[in-house]
């Protein structure tokens, strides 16, 4: 290590004092002006990491849906899955450390995970379109550059697209080429090839409008779009030429808020969808003829999905074992069509996708969505291998058939992490396929009235919780009192966690009408007292 290069840029870097922020849910995330030293020091880090593992890791500058003046890091591990839990706790320790302690903290870590500081290292750095992104993802550099490795700057991509990147770099190609140009090549092949096989495609159909938050989206949608075929013909909006990132707009002001975004006019029964600033999530909605907004959220995605995969699976005959992942902000009514009506078994994991990734490994096909439209499927290798030698060499039509259609999904889906574009695609051709309007894919069930609220308290640690997060086990006596308001309504449901990427505690409540939300301003009054 070079103990003068450290110090000189470190100094660089400085740590404002009395500053410590932890490695959450998303990674860091702060004011763009207090991560400095942290993106210098993840620098450090994901140099640390790659020797680790011997792999490429990736570095990604973003703050998601949170305001542009917000910014945050998170790392990438070599197969495009988050950084590996054992490491978050390095990566606080590294990012809280005084100056003079950071040779001291980098040797440990060195120590502690058996990393050999003379093998080689080799990092991919992304940035969002912030304005405080470009300047961030230079100390990143600088702090790749201290330890020294290679490193490739992609600039600005979608948190996806560097997953993406990460993992075709680790496979050898296998999951693709590195590229932007090999990411839009990969995705519009499978789009195209899937959808040969639609038969209906009216005029009205083929238009999708697009609210890209006045993020990266947008930019990338729109280098994409000499690939996209005639069959999808989108129209961008919220581009990021005249507002603010994320500003009245995005799949999540669309799903906390249940109204259309700012910057799209919307006509009855048009399809719309918004991404969020980096283009990891997506919710579809639209207004009836009576002007009611309808939002589509990541469990009627999933949903969807879930209806198409199982139809094909059946039909390939094989013995894949299914199953959808959620967390405890899913709407109940979503569980229940799942389980009960489409008869797939449903997990209930932790916020945080790396929880959900997690839990769908575990399965041939493992479809995972956060209710705020953060989600993929993933395919176990058996099962992929299977379905590609079925399309080579099965002899029944039908059979060979559905294993291409699965093939082209298995290509079409980015399986590294949730990709709003790949996300907008895979559900584009399953309507397309199927011939369903907005509408009727709406009316696969009728989401419970639900509300979801953060509210500021002291210290949010006091509140820690069990069961997949929707019982409080501290601090004593709310969990009773949540249960006593719960079981006066009908179908209702509530649950208080703290956050893990805000200083805040969010509090979610379901019930069976929008009145009987009632519940849901007692549960504040407990949270809150
Ligand atoms: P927190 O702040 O821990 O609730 C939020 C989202 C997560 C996930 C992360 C990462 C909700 C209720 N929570 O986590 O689902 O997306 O941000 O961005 O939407
Ligand atoms: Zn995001």
């Amino acid at each position: 290590m070079d103990l003068e290069a450290l110090r000189r840029y470190s100094a660089l870097h400085p740590k404002p004092a009395g500053l410590t922020l932890q490695y959450g849910t998303a990674g860091f995330r702060s004011r763009a002006e207090q991560l400095d030293h942290i993106v210098f020091r993840m620098g450090l880090l994901a140099i640390l990491r790659s020797k680790a593992v011997t792999a490429t890791i990736g570095i990604m500058v973003t703050a998601s849906h949170n305001p542009e003046e917000d910014n945050g890091v998170k790392l990438v591990d070599p197969l495009g899955e988050m950084l590996h839990p054992s490491w978050e706790e390095y990566a606080t320790q590294l990012a809280n450390a005084e100056e003079q302690e950071l040779q001291k903290v980098i040797t440990e870590i060195c120590q502690k995970a058996e990393v050999n500081l003379h093998k080689d290292a080799s990092v991919f750095i992304g940035r969002d379109t912030r304005p405080s992104s470009k300047k961030l993802s230079q100390s990143v550099i600088d702090g790749i550059q201290v330890l020294g490795g290679q490193y490739h700057d992609y600039g600005l991509v979608t948190t996806p697209q560097l997953h993406y990147m990460v993992c075709c770099q680790n496979t050898q190609g296998q999951y693709g080429k590195a590229t932007l140009e090999g990411y839009y090549e990969k995705l519009s092949k499978a789009f195209m090839e899937l959808i040969k096989q639609s038969h209906c495609s009216g005029e009205n159909q083929k238009h999708l409008k697009i609210d890209c938050a006045n993020g990266i989206g947008a930019l990338k949608l729109s280098e994409m779009k000499p690939y996209f075929p005639q069959e999808v013909v989108i129209h961008i909006y919220n581009d990021g030429t005249k507002e603010k990132l994320n500003h009245l707009c995005g799949a999540d002001f669309v799903k906390v808020q249940q109204k259309p975004p700012g910057g799209l006019d919307m006509k009855p029964n048009e399809r719309c969808c918004s991404f969020d600033g980096d283009a990891d999530r997506i919710v579809y909605y639209y207004k009836d003829t009576a002007g009611h907004f309808h939002l589509i959220d990541g469990d009627k995605i999933a949903t969807l999905i879930s209806i198409f995969l199982k139809e094909l699976l059946a039909k390939v005959k094989q013995d894949f074992k299914m199953a959808v992942v959620q967390t405890a902000y899913a709407n109940g009514n979503s569980t229940r069509y799942l389980q009960e009506t489409l008869k797939v078994p449903v997990h209930c994991v932790k916020t945080g996708v790396k929880h959900l990734h997690h839990k769908a490994q575990e399965f041939d096909v493992g479809v995972y969505f956060e209710a705020n439209g953060h989600g993929t499927v993933l395919f176990s290798k058996t099962a992929e291998t299977k379905i590609r030698q079925l399309v080579k060499e099965e002899k029944d039509d039908e059979k060979r058939e559905a294993a291409k259609m699965l093939e082209n999904m298995i290509d079409l889906i980015n399986q590294t992490v949730g990709d709003a574009v790949s996300d907008m695609l895979v559900i584009e051709a399953i309507l397309a396929l199927k011939g369903l309007t907005v509408q009727q894919w709406d009316a696969l069930y009728t989401d419970l009235p639900n509300r979801l609220l953060k509210v500021q308290v002291a210290d949010r640690r006091v509140i820690d919780t069990t069961d997949a997060e929707r019982r409080a086990l501290t601090p004593p006596g709310l969990q009773e009192k949540i249960d006593a308001l719960v079981k006066k309504y009908k179908l209702s449901r509530a649950f208080v966690r703290p956050s893990g990427t805000e200083d805040v505690v969010r509090i979610y409540a379901e019930a069976d009408t929008q009145v009987r939300q009632g519940v849901m301003k007692e549960v504040c009054f407990h949270t809150c007292h």
